[in-house]
């Protein structure tokens, strides 16, 4: 650890505070995390932990899950400007709009969407548990996932359900095309290709392994496979690495690069710590409908 990390370490412990990470932050961030993982792993971990403060290195909709979980702690996301394009294409009012024109539907929402968003839908997911939580829904029900297009497609071809996809989409993941993945097996004839399910269909079409972040992570350590091309933001790279030194991850393209989970620093979490802001809190109206619908995801996972 260097001085600085010594130093972040020691005042959350002065604050009894813990530092959630998720997989695509900064590689010096994930050092020094209590907790390091996707957004349902973190989520699960704001709801469990009696920490007073929780820092959050990650974006705006996961600290937003965060206050929500544990409405008694400060939750602090070091930089409020830290965003997700793929949850602002949803908006509370077209949501309305969709369930008047598809009363019998159940509304399931992505985590990355907005508070309000998910007060309006019947349940969460995550990428790590779509498949999961659509599966419990009744067979004779119609399913509309929001508000990614990408993962409501890849869940509907999964399940077999009739799945109505809202047509958002995170644009890392959105840019990366099968012939990135062509260019990429040519460099590298061995190397396996695992892509995260918020890549478009024809770039699915062409993964040799489809899952979340975690899944990914579980993909990497148990395959026979040295080299593997990994369809997914680069950050996931740092944990890739040091869980496996003895085989070679490459990014499916330069790309995958996501500037709003990178732009928490060092530096804004220290300043964060030291001034107990910017805390991000949920209105409660708006929350006691949205943690339904969190809660509703955390029993099944
Ligand atoms: O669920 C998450 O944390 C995201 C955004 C990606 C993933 O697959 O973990």
């Amino acid at each position: 650890m260097n001085e600085q990390q010594t130093k972040i370490r020691a005042m959350l412990a002065d604050r009894k505070g813990i530092l959630l990470v998720h997989y695509y932050a900064r590689p010096e961030i994930q050092e020094i995390a209590d907790v390091l993982g996707d957004s349902l792993a973190l989520a699960q971990a704001a709801a469990r932990s009696d920490a007073r403060v929780i820092v959050f290195a990650g974006v705006h909709f996961m600290a937003q899950s965060a206050a929500m979980l544990s409405p008694e702690k400060t939750v602090l996301l070091p930089r409020l400007d830290a965003g997700c394009p793929l949850a602002d294409m949803a908006s509370p009012d077209a949501v309305r709009k969709m369930k008047q024109a598809q009363p019998d539907a159940v509304f399931v929402t992505y985590i990355n969407s907005t508070a309000e968003v998910k007060a309006e839908c019947d349940i969460c997911c995550t990428s790590s548990n779509v498949i999961k939580i659509i599966e419990t829904l009744p067979p004779s029900k119609k399913v509309v996932v929001l508000p990614d297009g990408n993962l409501a497609r890849h869940a509907a071809s999964v399940t077999g359900r009739d799945i109505a996809a809202w047509e958002g989409c995170c644009p890392i993941h959105q840019a990366l095309t099968a012939e990135d993945v062509t260019a990429r097996r040519r460099e590298h004839p061995r190397a396996l290709f695992a892509a995260h399910p918020e890549c478009r269909p024809e770039t699915l079409a062409v993964a040799d392994f489809v899952g979340s972040t975690s899944a990914i992570l579980r993909f990497a350590h148990e395959t026979k496979a040295t080299e593997i091309i990994i369809g997914t933001e680069k950050g996931i790279l740092t944990q890739l690495a040091k869980e496996n030194p003895e085989k070679t991850f490459i990014p499916a393209s330069g790309a995958l690069f996501c500037a709003d989970m990178k732009k928490i620093s060092l530096d804004d979490i220290e300043r964060s710590l030291a001034t107990l802001q910017p805390v991000v809190t949920v209105p409660r109206d708006v929350s006691e409908a949205a943690k339904k619908a969190l809660d509703k995801m955390l029993a099944l996972s």
